[in-house]
């Protein structure tokens, strides 16, 4: 025990655990809520004319319509980005149309890691021979193995090991505090980590509940040590914290299982589903002390925070968290919104606002990334920009 604390204090005072650069990359086509409405209820009165008789005696269930200005009003969502477009508003497919690929081919999901993890090394200003561990982290992989990040690894010639790993809407700060410990104790000195949140082919686009809540992105975070690092903003993890507490509020059924269960492998709670009231209920709370904890544990309080890169469900759910720590909601400047273009990109949500908006903050300011979703799961970094190099 003795010597793990001497280790612990010789990791705190050898080496600080840095973010040297981060990477953002957006799909080409982007789909506004108007659009998606209108194909939604095009869909919706297409069912209902077709069963109009069954649903009269009761025996089916008319499909409601959706609004653009619920979306909006509820949950802040404008727009999202599609890595495909064709297909999801045709009304008689409503899924994007991905055009299958070899396996000789590089994988879509391995394409859009590539795409973020290649500005994020631009960011950092690393080569790719530079870095010894790839960890991509998201909701969904296209595929059980070989992982994603096998695949990304082999495409950058990077030396080292690499493995996916799944924690829904916490992926990307999770994975960001395995990189973290990764670094702290020497098994790898620089970690490339990557989120290709690919969620359009998980979304049910003929559900009225949540057909607008996601977008799909790609994001990707450098960590390293301080004694490497060479990049212009860079920022010092002071603490990390993780937390999960299992709920059936936000499920996927997807799964390997399913042919053996001889379930539809198509049904609709294969897909994305979830109570989002509960969820808003409960998570709100949960997210707010855990923030409070985390800053406690370092000695801070919300008040020292200068921007939080919250996770990006909802709007309104970003607003009350920040009013319970703050005791007054969160200006756009201490903690942005990128819903509105991006909608929900769920581990992505958090990294994204941080690519946006961190340049300006000045040395020493402080931040919080924190995620919060299904599991649930709720992961945070508290970070200190170093000085502009
Ligand atoms: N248009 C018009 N009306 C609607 C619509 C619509 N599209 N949808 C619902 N309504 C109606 C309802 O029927 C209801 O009507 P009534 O009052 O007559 O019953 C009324 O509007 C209010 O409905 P809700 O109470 O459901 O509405 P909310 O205000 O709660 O808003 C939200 C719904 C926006 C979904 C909100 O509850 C929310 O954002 N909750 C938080 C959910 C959340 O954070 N979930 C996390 C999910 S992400 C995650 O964990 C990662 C998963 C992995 C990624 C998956 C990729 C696919």
């Amino acid at each position: 025990m003795a010597s793990l604390k001497h280790f612990e204090r010789h990791v705190e005072v050898a080496r600080k655990i840095i973010i040297s650069g981060s990477g953002l990359w957006k799909p080409p086509h982007v789909i506004t809520n108007e659009e998606l409405v209108d194909a939604y209820n095009a869909y919706a009165e297409k069912f209902n004319r077709e069963n109009a008789k069954e649903i009269e005696r009761e025996e089916v269930e008319a499909k409601p319509l959706s609004t653009a200005e619920f979306i909006e009003k509820a949950s802040g969502i404008k727009a999202r980005y599609a890595y495909i477009k064709d297909g999801i508003l045709d009304i008689d497919r409503m899924r994007p149309r991905i055009p299958a690929r070899s396996e000789d081919e590089l994988s879509h999901q391995a394409e859009i890691a590539l795409n973020a993890a290649r500005i994020a090394l631009t960011e950092a200003n690393k080569d790719a021979s530079e870095v010894d561990a790839v960890i991509v982290s998201c909701a969904y992989t296209e595929r059980s193995y070989p992982a994603i990040a096998i695949e990304v690894q082999g495409a950058l010639g990077i030396k080292g090991f690499g493995f996916d790993m799944l924690v829904a809407c916490s992926a990307a700060t999770f994975a960001l505090q395995r990189a973290f410990e990764m670094v702290s104790t020497g098994t790898a000195n620089c970690v490339l980590v990557i989120n290709p949140e690919l969620t359009s082919p998980q979304i049910n686009y003929r559900d009225r509940d949540s057909h607008f809540i996601f977008g799909d992105i790609s994001t990707a975070t450098i960590v390293e040590s301080d004694e490497t690092c060479k990049s212009k903003h860079s920022y010092e993890i002071m603490g990390t914290k993780a937390v999960t507490s299992f709920s059936n509020n936000i499920r996927s059924n997807f799964g390997y299982i399913t042919y053996a269960t001889d379930a539809d492998p198509y049904g609709a709670d294969k897909l994305f589903h979830q109570h989002g009231r509960s969820v808003f209920k409960e998570v709100c709370p949960m997210a707010a002390k855990h923030i409070a904890d985390h800053l406690a544990e370092l000695g801070l309080t919300p008040d020292d925070l200068k921007r939080w890169w919250l996770h990006q469900a909802n709007l309104n759910m970003n607003l009350l968290i920040s009013k319970r720590l703050l005791g007054r909601e969160a200006t756009r400047d201490e903690a942005p919104i990128v819903l509105d273009e991006y909608a929900n990109t769920a581990s992505a949500g958090s990294l994204i606002a941080f690519n946006l908006y961190h340049k300006d903050l000045q040395e020493g300011d402080i931040g919080v990334i924190c995620s919060f979703g299904a599991g649930y799961s709720i992961g945070s970094l508290v970070l200190k920009k170093r000085a502009v190099a």
